[in-house]
């Protein structure tokens, strides 16, 4: 008789314990996060854009949470990459710059990373985009068989990418390691020290260019699609993108992934390559901003979010939906080409009120567009918090109750409330990485460190932060970092020095 109601007991337990389970697993929201490329803080309508309207992004930070003090953790992309994946500051580590199109993989495969969280927690992982975060073991790779390690191996279930940006070669789509519409017969090389295989390049066709390079960019060697690129490329002509047509690719791709997926809890990654150059929108978007390609790749970014937000309703699960939507750095107007960006500007300020822009360790670097949208969780408000896509990983796994190993995303903060909107307090201190050097935020202060390098990018016309003396701004009372108060506070500058230090040997 004992027997029997232990066992009824333990049966009925189990059974609550699943229904308990299941419950939660029903509950638990998708994610999907939008990464942009290159795009500012002031390049959106809904941060004060008057010269472009992008309703769509308006809408998603309308019905969610808009930041105002938000960050990648650096003002290039393949740093920022690296650490909203990892939850580590990509400094710490060796090779984490700019990559070229053949880099290995710089993502460390035996550590925590933001889809294995996911994973880990029960949901499928998806990435859809640009990755720009290295390919195999080693640059020399062969191309036209599987390539790994990749995005797969860091825990991604499904990846359709492009290996880095758009304005390096191989043009090409790699899904799950296999390049799309490969062909044995005609087999992709990729170089970046010599001119390989017979395609004409931009040095020695301009003639054949549909849109110029800028001197001294680097964006002159093999030609595909009329644009010349970083790096030189042989084969593969029936792999190799349009780049008119690539986008509505990836985002045909993210749509797929999310319908296969609605049962379910998933986690998909979609990088935009937009506003990135080479800017060569969809016709159906050129010339539509009246900024040159630039804002036209705005606009079709802002479709692309419009598209993904109308693919939720349609598949009804809108309202289980976390919708992230940021960028990976500041923005740069002649990046490498001649697109009419900075004589169509028309007084268009992608940086917003602050000083700099991609590569810079001022403000506009890394200072960003940063919404979130969880209908009937993440309140409507706009957010002063300091936070950092840094901390996706941490605040993640607190949402899911997943624990994290001390010896991984160590840079990583539970910032779980403030990406709800139950409070406006974020982060204490946060690292922004320019390109030479790193600056501290700590309150309304930052310090930027001295360093030798140039003070303006002359290439790309853009203000670095770069100084010999050391830089310390009051951003409350000067948020565009025009008043350098540290000979005036050279105890803050000490005590920031301080701190700085001991992040970095943290
Ligand atoms: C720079 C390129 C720039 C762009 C950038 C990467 C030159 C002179 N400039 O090195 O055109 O490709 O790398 O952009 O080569 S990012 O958004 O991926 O960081
Ligand atoms: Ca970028």
């Amino acid at each position: 008789m004992k027997k029997n109601l232990i066992i009824i007991i333990l049966v009925l337990g189990c059974f609550l314990t699943g229904a308990a389970q299941n419950k939660r697993t029903a509950q638990r929201p998708n994610v999907i996060i939008i990464n942009a490329d290159d795009l500012g803080y002031g390049d959106l309508s809904c941060y004060g854009a008057t010269k472009i309207q992008t309703p769509n992004v308006d809408r998603l930070a309308a019905d969610g949470i808009r930041f105002t003090n938000a960050h990648s953790t650096s003002a290039t992309c393949t740093p920022s990459r690296y650490a909203l994946l990892t939850g580590r500051y990509p400094w710490r580590r060796e090779g984490t710059h700019i990559l070229p199109g053949d880099a290995a993989l710089i993502i460390p495969t035996d550590r925590t990373t933001l889809p294995l969280l996911f994973e880990k927690a029960g949901y499928q992982t998806g990435l859809v985009g640009k990755w720009h975060l290295g390919l195999g073991n080693t640059v020399e790779k062969n191309w036209n068989a599987p390539i790994k390690p990749g995005p797969n191996e860091v825990g991604f279930g499904y990846s359709f990418i492009f290996p880095a940006t758009a304005d390096r070669v191989p043009t090409i789509f790699v899904e799950n390691g296999k390049v799309v519409a490969a062909d044995a017969a005609d087999p992709i090389m990729v170089d970046y020290k010599k001119k390989i295989g017979n395609d004409p390049t931009g040095r020695e066709h301009p003639e054949l260019l549909k849109m110029q390079s800028s001197p001294g960019q680097g964006h002159d060697n093999t030609i595909v699609n009329g644009i010349g690129r970083i790096g030189w490329m042989s084969g593969g002509y029936k792999a190799r993108w349009t780049d008119e047509e690539m986008p509505l690719t990836f985002l045909e791709k993210a749509k797929q992934f999310i319908n296969e997926n609605k049962a379910r809890p998933f986690f998909l990654y979609y990088t935009l390559t937009e506003p990135h150059v080479p800017r060569m929108p969809s016709t159906m978007f050129k010339g539509k901003s009246g900024l040159g390609y630039r804002g036209d790749a705005i606009l079709q970014l802002d479709w692309a979010v419009g598209q993904i937000m109308k693919e939720l309703e349609l598949q009804g699960i809108a309202q289980n939906t976390i919708v992230i939507f940021t960028s990976d750095n500041g923005p740069v107007l002649d990046d490498g080409y001649q697109d009419e960006a900075v004589t169509k500007l028309n007084g268009h300020t992608p940086w917003g009120i602050y000083r700099g822009g991609k590569y810079s360790s001022f403000e506009a670097g890394t200072r960003l567009p940063f919404i979130i949208k969880w209908p009937g969780k993440a309140q409507r408000m706009i957010s002063g918090a300091l936070v950092s896509q840094i901390d996706f990983l941490a605040s993640f796994g607190a949402l899911l109750n997943q624990s994290i190993p001390k010896s991984d995303a160590q840079d990583s903060e539970d910032l779980l409330n403030a990406f709800l909107g139950k409070t406006k307090t974020g982060r204490k201190v946060l690292v922004e990485q320019g390109v030479n050097s790193l600056a501290l935020v700590q309150g309304n202060w930052k310090y930027i460190e001295p360093n030798a390098g140039a003070p303006l990018s002359r290439l790309v016309n853009i203000e670095t932060g770069n100084s010999p003396d050391p830089q310390l701004y009051d951003l409350a009372a000067d948020p565009s970092e025009r008043n350098n108060l540290a000979a005036k506070h050279p105890e803050k500058v000490k005590a920031m020095v301080a701190a700085l230090e001991e992040i970095r040997n943290k």
